[in-house]
């Protein structure tokens, strides 16, 4: 990687730092011409036993979870489904935190505590990852009028 590449990626991140994320559920809305670029932390909340996930919607893309450990007891972050293998945090201590990216395709997901008995104790999510309507983007050089009845 030359020096002139290495700055244009340093500069593509810094934008990428800028695009505000406030409003889960907005993230997606605008400009994202680039989904597989773009990462959506998403917070998970761990306590005794249950997992609050800060966003319940997901599109195919990449997600940092940021799993925060609230609970009295050790606990750690997995999910499994397309795609994934081993995707799973270090044990997290009470009041620790850990990250776990992934990246998510069309199906449907399970995030859990891989300690034993947890999952069974309630700490388990199902998500379905679901491709978003966009809108209709015209084929090139398509024109309306060729199109027969409308
Ligand atoms: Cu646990």
């Amino acid at each position: 990687m030359t020096p002139r590449t290495r700055a244009a990626t340093l500069t593509l991140l810094s934008l990428a730092a800028l695009v505000p994320l406030g409003g889960l559920g907005a993230v997606g809305a605008g400009a994202s011409t680039h989904a597989g670029a773009r990462t959506t932390t998403v917070k998970a909340v761990e306590t005794d036993f249950h997992i609050a996930l800060s966003t319940t919607s997901f599109s195919p893309g990449r997600y940092t979870f940021v799993a925060r450990n609230k609970g009295q007891t050790t606990h750690a972050l997995e999910i499994t489904g397309p795609g994934l293998k081993n995707a799973t945090t270090a044990t997290i201590n009470p009041g620790q935190s850990a990250t776990l990216t992934v990246t998510f395709k069309k199906g449907t997901y399970d995030v859990f505590c891989p300690l034993p008995g947890h999952k069974a104790l309630g700490m388990n999510v199902n998500l379905v990852v679901r491709v978003r309507a966009r809108a209709p983007q015209p084929l090139m050089g398509a024109t309306t009028t060729a199109v027969p009845g409308g």
